[in-house]
């Protein structure tokens, strides 16, 4: 039983800016709520919380500009004030646990690690591909957006937050759990050859395959590994707090299983949980879900 292990550092980031269901920016209180902190010590790590990331708020919210980006301003200076937060984790050794907020965050948390690489995997553990761009997007929601943006893809204030592109090669990427993709977003993959396990893959090969060949594609020419986790991945029966819920999901055992096999690895070097909405949830469910998931991924086993 190991003990002496890296302090994780947790930033939480309650950005609602990038969609438009309210509630998402109450994700990082429920999380906590849920009793974070303690599973993480409980673990033998040693805990750092330091609070939450400022975002400001426009006086009129979700409005569409001529570049169908929704709220750009506010979510990009959200993104730039986390990717430092993050990068000062990195930079004094910690590990960064980043807790949202919608998925937009993925952009600032990105741009604060992946200049510490010289090729940064990235797990993407979510029901959609967060690949759009303003001019591919049905909806102007940039959480639907920050996969491209780390690829340096779509509008140039997105993509150059932490004064870098692209954060990531399309080479180093995974995509697990998907099953809403929009036309713009099949194309991307496509063209750029992404590796995606969508439900259909997971129902045919199982869980365990399916985890192994996403690890083996991510370690092949990295030195470091992201876990994006969007709690939209989940069936809407074990995460119903999520604002883009799609039903056919994994269940709460199977992305169990998934961290555990991470945890198992250890390739994990950053993460981030997203997309909890306290307001859209019963009984807070799908922060007790995350933090459950959280625990597996930091070592935790039943026996
Ligand atoms: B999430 C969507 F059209 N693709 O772009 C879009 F279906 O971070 C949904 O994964 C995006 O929750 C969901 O608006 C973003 C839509
Ligand atoms: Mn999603
Ligand atoms: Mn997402
Ligand atoms: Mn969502």
């Amino acid at each position: 039983w190991q003990t002496v292990k890296k302090k994780v550092s947790i930033i939480g980031v309650p950005m609602d800016l990038g969609q438009t269901r309210r509630g998402v920016d109450m994700g990082p209180s429920a999380m906590r709520y849920a009793g974070v902190i303690q599973r993480l010590e409980s673990l033998g790590y040693e805990v750092d919380d330091r609070g939450d990331v400022e975002i400001g708020r426009p006086g009129k919210l979700d409005v569409k500009n001529e570049k169908n980006l929704k709220d750009l301003d506010e979510v990009v200076k959200a993104n730039e004030s986390l990717g430092n937060a993050v990068s000062k984790v990195v930079e004094e050794g910690n590990f960064p646990l980043v807790l949202g907020g919608d998925h937009s965050i993925a952009i600032g948390s990105l741009a604060g690690v992946a200049n510490k690489y010289e090729n940064l995997g990235v797990i993407w553990y979510d029901a959609h591909g967060d690949l759009n761009t303003g001019d591919t997007s049905p909806s102007g929601n940039i959480h639907g957006m920050p996969l491209a943006v780390c690829l340096g893809i779509g509008d140039s204030s997105l993509t150059q937050i932490g004064g870098y592109a692209p954060k990531i090669k399309s080479e180093n990427i995974v995509i697990v759990g998907a099953r809403s993709l929009d036309e713009g977003e099949k194309e991307l993959i496509r063209e750029k050859g992404i590796k995606v396990f969508t439900m259909h893959e997971i129902d045919r090969l199982g869980m365990t395959n399916v985890m192994e060949e996403a690890i083996a594609h991510v370690t092949k020419k990295t030195d470091g590994v992201h876990l994006s986790l969007d709690l939209d991945a989940l069936d809407p029966h074990d995460a119903p707090g999520v604002g883009t819920p799609v039903i056919g999901g994994t269940t709460y055992r199977e992305a169990h299983l998934a961290m555990e096999m991470l945890a198992e690895r250890d390739i994990i070097t950053s993460t981030e949980f997203v997309e909890v909405n306290p307001i859209l949830d019963n009984k807070n469910q799908t922060a007790e879900a995350a933090v459950g998931l959280i625990g597996s991924l930091f070592g935790e086993k039943l026996l």
